[in-house]
């Protein structure tokens, strides 16, 4: 090729070149201008558990605001059962071996879970096997992380489930009562009884087995509770002499006592935990057979039925003590990390919302506001939205926040506008919602100049349903007669459901026209 031919070749090729060239530069140039980091890693490593930790349970106690790693051991060799609870204070970012004693050393694998009795709130672990021995106890105690004292359970209340041989398998707290889903009968099978453990009932009294199992054999599965409902999704199995992983998901509502069916985790897991963050289940990586374990969050929107994920966090494992405060901060530690005991921790830290609304202006009777539980359930949102159904969310944060963007990750409508960053408060203003659904709007890439993450705010739209129990019948009916001719105030605003200052017969229609229709499960 001549000097000349390859000069041709390079400007005939050269506007290409600059094209592709800016195709990727223009993506990460728009990023920097909408405010979004080019990207988001929010996991870091925090403070070194005391010692090295597996089989762990990980519990956030809301009372102090600290974090504990209940149980475990530091290895798989008989004597390494873990004596004494761990405390991570957030606050100094240390860890603390704390002076109490375990009953016991059978404190691997347990279940554990806050529940509060006569306005005491503690730290319940039931059950649990020790390192190399293949029982497993049916042990209840509590501790109380303010005064550091463990209280065991008489053996009347013991957990029937455990059966001398069986742990835990996946577990929650719903209406301060924990329950146990499924369990390993140790080296023999998993298993699908379910238990409701009640601390508040007589002695000898605290357990009842549910008139319905789990739709297959779950253990060591990641459980958690949402509104009520209690979710999982992966599971380990136990397999021709292997534990296993699996994709086992679906739900229990442990009030009505029904199973019901969601979407499959898109990965099979086990080993690990779910959490409740911002009303969504978080599945923390997890699992054993390859390629697990694995570092992957998997989130699951109850009320679309749907799968993403979220940052990975550093090291892939599982078996590890793991919990969060709900809204902004998620704390892991220890596991089997490349099938060592491990004894790194890693945060994901995230800007905190601390209320959610949804905001309506009544003319002239003012503005009120439906409030919007940050876990779960969802706020119900009564009111009509106008000719082009529009609605307001109000997200109030604990520091000034910045928001990459705001869109509807789940449900029907848009996100028209949002304002506020710079501030505490961020107003997402709606446009083209439908009636009868639940709706997520998720701040992207929120941040507090120090953390930044994603934050979705669900809500509930049922008009007319001024009651707030997810159906529209005749007590929406009768409660809105009763309210009609009467001043719109902080009680009775749900009843002015056209939203116009005044409760008339005009409202009283609307929520006749929505009879019979009602919220997804
Ligand atoms: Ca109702
Ligand atoms: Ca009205």
């Amino acid at each position: 090729m001549t000097k000349h031919k390859t000069l041709h070749l390079f400007w005939a090729a050269f506007p290409l070149c600059l094209l592709i060239l800016l195709l990727q530069v223009m993506p990460a140039l728009a990023q920097r201008a909408a405010g979004k980091p080019d990207s988001i890693t929010t996991w870091s490593f925090g403070p070194n558990l005391p010692i090295t930790n597996v089989r762990a349970v990980g519990v956030f106690f809301p009372a102090n605001g600290r974090f504990y790693a209940v149980g475990g051991r530091s290895s798989d060799a008989f004597g390494s059962d873990a004596t004494n609870p761990f405390e991570y204070n957030p606050t100094t970012n240390t860890w603390t071996t704390k002076a109490a004693i375990f009953p016991d050393a059978h404190v691997n694998n347990m279940a554990c879970g806050v529940l509060t009795v006569s306005g005491t709130p503690q730290i319940y672990c039931v059950g649990g096997s020790q390192a190399t021995l293949v029982d497993a106890f049916g042990r209840v105690f509590s501790y109380n992380p303010v005064t550091d004292t463990l209280t065991t359970l008489t053996a009347a209340d013991d957990w029937p489930g455990a059966a001398g041989t069986i742990l835990p398998g996946g577990f929650a707290v719903v209406n301060n009562k924990l329950y146990i889903l499924g369990g390993f009968n140790i080296n023999v099978g998993s298993t699908n009884q379910i238990w409701e453990f009640d601390p508040t009932a007589a002695v000898g009294s605290k357990w009842t087995q549910a008139p319905v199992n789990t739709p297959e054999g779950i253990m060591y599965a990641p459980t958690c509770a949402i509104g009520g409902i209690i979710y999982v999704a992966g599971a380990s199995d136990f397999s021709g002499g292997l534990v296993i992983d699996t994709t086992n998901s679906f739900s229990f509502n442990p009030v009505a006592n029904t199973i019901g069916t969601i979407a499959p985790i898109p990965r099979a897991t086990g080993e690990t935990r779910a959490l409740n963050v911002y009303g969504q289940m978080w599945v923390m990586g997890g699992g054993r057979v390859a390629p697990n374990p694995s570092n992957e969050v998997d989130i699951y929107n109850p009320y679309c039925n749907t799968w993403t994920t979220g940052a990975r966090f550093v090291n892939p494992r599982r078996n590890f003590p793991t919990d969060t405060d709900g809204v902004s901060r998620v704390w892991l530690a220890g596991g089997y990390v490349n099938a060592v005991a491990d004894m790194t921790m890693e945060i994901d830290a995230f800007p905190m919302a601390v209320s959610a609304v949804s905001r309506k202006v009544h003319g002239a009777a003012g503005t009120f506001d439906v409030p919007l539980p940050l876990n779960g359930p969802t706020g119900i949102e009564c009111r009509s939205g106008g000719a082009t159904n529009d609605y307001q969310m109000i997200i109030n944060f604990a520091t000034s926040v910045t928001a990459g963007s705001a869109s509807v990750t789940c449900g029907t409508g848009s996100v028209g506008s949002f304002t506020g960053n710079g501030t505490a408060t961020i107003t997402v203003n709606l446009t083209g919602v439908t009636n009868v659904q639940r709706i997520t709007v998720t701040l992207a890439s929120v941040s507090d100049g120090t953390n930044t993450g994603d934050v979705p705010i669900s809500m509930g739209v049922l008009i007319g349903d001024t009651t707030a129990n997810g159906t529209v019948n005749s007590g929406d009916v009768s409660q809105t007669k009763s309210q009609s001719g009467q001043p719109v105030t902080g009680s009775n605003f749900r009843e002015d459901v056209n939203a116009s200052g005044t409760i008339s017969s005009t409202d009283v229609a609307i929520v006749k026209s929505k009879v019979g229709t009602a919220l997804p499960p």
